[in-house]
């Protein structure tokens, strides 16, 4: 007879709207800088975990086929998990997005953030959020801060061991009337992941340690226009973020360059729009779909701009939501 411990969680995308992009150490995943991030209530993933005493290997499907290289990131996020707490079984894990999965809209965000969630439900570890977010950033950097909700800062810490570097909330989700429209233009994943285009720009970027530098200057700008509920300063110091780490990006040798036609006609877009005096903002991750920030009260305005664009795809809109949390779970 087998025994199964199982769980089912559901996690939110985020944007970070001052972005993490450099390591202060590989093996344990800790970033260079802090970010703060915006949870998105549409954006999910979905997941469900097994342990299982009659596998002998773990078994991952995402959107309903076997996962090949996700699979094995997963697989190596469990075999940390069984190493942390003593676990021994092998799992089945069932995961989906309900939106483009690696192409920049953060599925290694809400896809560790469900993982983490499930695993600790499962196996009835007890952990806190912030040891939840130390777990969930070792799987990906930005899914520590999917564990929480409204507006989240991930902290770099100082700690060797990493235990100081996790996401707390910094504002709930009503402390601004925003809403995000993301301008899809292609469902193709991206060339360069994460991991690797942050190696590679670390390494060569020669504008590397003064988009650390400046980064420290935008958490501190973003800190206080969220405290002031001031949209137009967040959405300026998110647009200014995006860019520099963007012309950081494009720095390293090759450089790295991942928008398309249509996500450069989407930042034109944006910009007329604010010429015109209704109030949009652009930012980018490292992918070709653009999120655009905007007040709940000109969404209408912006979206028919974005829908009128050749290159864009689909909309999707979001509004700050709920961190990660589990939906189900049996022993
Ligand atoms: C962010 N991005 O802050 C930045 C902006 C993309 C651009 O976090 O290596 O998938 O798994 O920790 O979390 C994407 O990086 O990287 C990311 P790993 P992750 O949202």
């Amino acid at each position: 007879m087998s025994t199964v411990r199982s769980a089912s969680a559901v996690a939110p995308s985020n944007i970070a709207l001052v972005k993490y992009w450099g390591k202060r150490d590989l093996e344990l995943n800790l970033p260079a800088t802090g970010s703060i991030s915006v949870t998105l209530d549409t954006l999910l993933t979905h997941t469900t975990i097994a342990f299982d005493t009659a596998l002998d290997t773990d078994e991952v499907t995402l959107n309903g086929e076997p996962a090949g290289t996700a699979g094995a990131r997963v697989a190596r996020f469990l075999d940390l998990v069984r190493d942390l707490y003593g676990v021994r079984e092998h799992a089945r894990v069932e995961t989906r997005n309900d939106f483009p999965t690696g192409a920049g809209l953060a599925s290694s965000a809400s896809g560790f953030a469900a993982l983490a969630v499930a695993c600790d439900a499962a196996l009835e570890l007890g952990l806190s959020t912030e040891q939840l977010s130390v777990l969930a950033r070792r799987g990906s950097g930005s899914a520590a801060r999917s564990l929480i909700g409204g507006f989240a800062e991930m902290h770099a810490g100082s700690a060797d061991d990493g235990t100081d570097a996790y996401a707390v909330p910094l504002a709930p989700a009503e402390a601004l009337p925003l809403r995000v429209l993301v301008a899809v233009t292609t469902r193709e994943a991206k060339a360069v992941g994460s991991t690797e285009g942050m190696r590679l720009t670390e390494a060569t970027s020669p504008f590397y340690g003064a988009w650390v530098d400046a980064t420290r200057e935008d958490l501190d700008a973003l800190r206080a226009a969220l405290r002031d509920g001031d949209l137009a300063t967040v959405g300026q110091v998110a647009e200014g973020n995006c860019l520099r780490m963007h012309a950081t990006m494009l720095g390293a040798e090759p450089g790295l360059l991942y928008w398309n036609a249509a996500t450069v006609d989407v930042m034109h877009a944006v910009r007329a729009l604010r010429a015109e005096r209704i109030g949009a903002w652009f930012t980018i991750d490292a992918g070709p779909q653009v999120k655009v920030l905007c007040d709940a009260e000109d969404e209408p305005d912006v979206r028919a701009r974005l829908d009128a664009l050749a290159g864009v795809t689909a909309v999707l809109a979001a509004s700050p939501g709920p961190g990660a949390r589990v939906v189900e779970a049996s022993a």
